[in-house]
């Protein structure tokens, strides 16, 4: 594989414009940051496919397209199998020598959001996986429907309100606790499983190289700070993902052949929970006194799963 340099910031994000300015996506939105680290990690052609979302409504709006590159949007269900459906004939057609190009190095990924990934195409994406194309999976993981009013997906966070799972009175918004995709993916056996964060950009560069660079499919969640539905100041997109990998809500580690783990970050501060919930306005009834008490769950919850994940390393089993 043909890997971009990432020793210099600036140097690396002007590299490969693969993904042209003037989309509709909101001012402050990580999508684009993490497809651009994508496109910009790898100088090998890419075949990419999107299911519907706010990635795919706002690069796409006919007649003009951001993607300067190969791109098929596909049904919501229907990213993995897509993409693994170009990948089966490229290998194909690659044995029977009918590529123009035979050599050509090409890599496919596809993209899709959390409600995708976590729950309308999690059947496409299992199968596409247990098939064990050579595939690389990222799910922009916004934690909530955003293209359609940002509704709760099964990778929202419990206590966070959305339009579905709204705080109130009587509710404390969210009940159930995010599913964990990541182990999920594990469990297939998958050979390279990430959760990638865009503020921490080398790792998360050096983490899409592996995936591009592994046999198989890979799979990785990175954290996407939606400024609409998490309601922050758009300005402070990679702040409240500072506080999101920092507070540990978002650790950042790799799962290798389903087993060996291992931590890519550890926040040189760990800083309390409360800082990164009071951040955003969708996590504001929880600063009331009679919803105070999920605080100190979540933070409960984020100990645990750190420990866990510190074990786990440890063990090396
Ligand atoms: C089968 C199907 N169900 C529902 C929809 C409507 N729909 C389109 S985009 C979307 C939300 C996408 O959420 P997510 O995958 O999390 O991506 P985000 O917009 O948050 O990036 C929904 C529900 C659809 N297009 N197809
Ligand atoms: S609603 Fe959220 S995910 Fe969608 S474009 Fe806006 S910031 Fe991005
Ligand atoms: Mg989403």
């Amino acid at each position: 594989m043909a890997i971009t340099s990432i020793k210099n910031l600036k140097e690396f994000s002007t590299t490969n414009e693969r993904l042209e300015g003037a989309h509709l996506l909101c001012p402050g939105c990580a999508h684009s940051m993490i497809v651009r680290e994508l496109m910009n990690c790898t100088d090998d052609n890419l075949v990419i496919s999107s299911n519907t979302g706010c990635l795919e409504v706002s690069t796409a709006v006919y007649p003009y397209t951001s993607w300067d590159t190969s791109w098929i949007h596909i049904g919501f269900e229907n990213a993995a199998t897509a993409v693994t459906g170009a990948e089966a004939m490229h290998k194909a057609r690659k044995r029977k020598g009918t590529l123009k190009d035979q050599d050509a190095p090409v890599k496919f990924v596809a993209f899709g959001g959390d409600g995708s990934t976590y729950d309308i195409g999690f059947q496409w994406l299992s199968g596409a996986v247990e098939r064990g194309h050579d595939f690389t999976y990222i799910c922009l993981d916004n934690e909530n429907y955003a293209n359609t009013g940002g509704q709760r997906s099964s990778a929202t966070p419990i206590g966070s309100s959305t339009s579905t799972a709204p705080a109130g009175s009587h509710s404390y918004g969210e009940k159930q606790k995010k599913k964990d995709m990541m182990a999920i993916m594990a469990a297939h056996g998958a050979p390279y499983v990430a959760q990638l964060a865009p503020n921490k950009w080398k790792i998360m560069a050096k983490g899409f190289q592996k995936a591009l660079e592994t046999e198989g499919a890979c799979f990785i969640n990175t954290v996407s700070a939606c400024t609409t539905e998490w309601k922050f100041d758009p300005k402070d997109t990679i702040a409240v993902t500072d506080l999101a990998t920092d507070s540990l809500m978002f650790p950042i580690y790799e799962i290798i052949d389903g087993h060996e783990l291992n931590i890519l970050y550890r926040p040189k501060k760990i800083i309390s929970i409360e800082d990164y919930l009071g951040a955003q306005g969708r996590y504001k009834h929880l600063f009331k006194p009679q919803y105070r008490h999920m605080i100190e769950q979540i933070q409960k919850d984020v100990d645990n799963y750190w420990t866990m994940l510190q074990r786990r390393e440890e063990a090396r089993i």
